[in-house]
């Protein structure tokens, strides 16, 4: 059985992007082809990832579902090489029961589900394989997601929801330990929304007794504060990533590994004097 704490024990957790899509909003096509995807996620463990996300479908606003067959065709390769050979957990990054299963049955052991088990079968597929599980807020679809949301306040709407899908995925069997939550930096979110999920984390955290993921990475609201480069978007990336673990996050969802695994070590050090000076 998956528990997150063999990623995000005493230290927080890396976990790194692979994108086996053309269309993915920062790097579409550039890992499509399985062995560049392979290649490409080994980099990543080497840079110092604790967890590898495969992912077929882009999620970015105004994309378009694809079929199953055609998600289970780009990732499945991709996962079954990286599970025998990357030395870290697998997850898979899909809101399909059916891709889900097919991933799980070839050596994932995580399910990064953006819908939070919206597929009727999702969490029978997650239980019964005694994976983990990461259960995200979206507020609508992808396609239609950023037409102007809504909320009197994003932090308990957000947290109301986590907790509600929380108790379905331990009703439906998936053990409390393979449980993490994700308040979904940029689904159906304008930037200030984002940004008061960050600002306002720690409220977060106080309401789920499981890890929390954070996936802020190269996500618009970022560049309207440093500029729309790919670069400043990294760079700021980081900035949120630590700022995101020293406000209680446990895994950070990220592109560019090596500088934040560096960042959270340092942060490490910093809080282990900071808590020896209090003392
Ligand atoms: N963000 C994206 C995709 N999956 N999963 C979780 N749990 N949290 C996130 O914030 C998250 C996610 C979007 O980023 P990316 O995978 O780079 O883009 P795309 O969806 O276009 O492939």
């Amino acid at each position: 059985m998956f528990a997150w704490s063999s990623v995000a024990g005493e230290r927080p957790a890396v976990m790194g992007i692979v994108n086996v899509t053309p269309d993915s909003f920062s790097d579409g096509g550039r890992y499509l082809d399985p062995d560049a995807a392979v290649a490409h996620g080994l980099a990543l463990v080497a840079a110092g990832a604790d967890v590898l996300d495969v992912g077929g479908e882009s999620t970015r606003p105004g994309a378009e579902p694809v079929p199953a067959a055609e998600e289970l065709r780009r990732v499945l390769p991709v996962v079954e090489r990286l599970a025998a050979e990357a030395g870290v957990p697998v997850s898979v990054d899909t809101r399909k029961a059916s891709v889900a299963a097919g991933a799980l049955a070839v050596g994932a052991s995580i399910v990064n589900d953006v819908a939070a088990g919206s597929d009727p079968d999702m969490f029978g597929v997650v239980a019964e394989a005694g994976a983990g599980i990461v259960l995200m807020h979206m507020r609508g679809e992808p396609s239609t997601m950023q037409e102007s949301p809504r909320y009197d306040d994003v932090v308990a709407e957000v947290g109301d929801y986590l907790v509600a899908r929380l108790e379905r995925a331990a009703a439906a069997g998936i053990a409390h330990s393979s449980r993490c939550v994700d308040p979904g930096l940029g689904f159906g979110k304008t930037a200030e929304h984002n940004l008061e999920l960050l600002a306002r984390l720690r409220e977060l955290v106080a309401r789920v007794d499981v890890p929390v993921l954070v996936g802020p990475s190269r996500k618009s609201f970022i560049g309207k504060i440093v500029g729309d480069d790919v670069v400043a978007r990294d760079d700021g990336t980081l900035a949120t990533a630590v700022w995101a673990v020293d406000h209680g996050a446990r895994i950070v969802r990220v592109h560019e590994v090596a500088a934040i695994v560096d960042a959270l070590r340092l942060l490490d050090v910093m809080r282990e004097l900071d808590a020896a000076a209090v003392a």
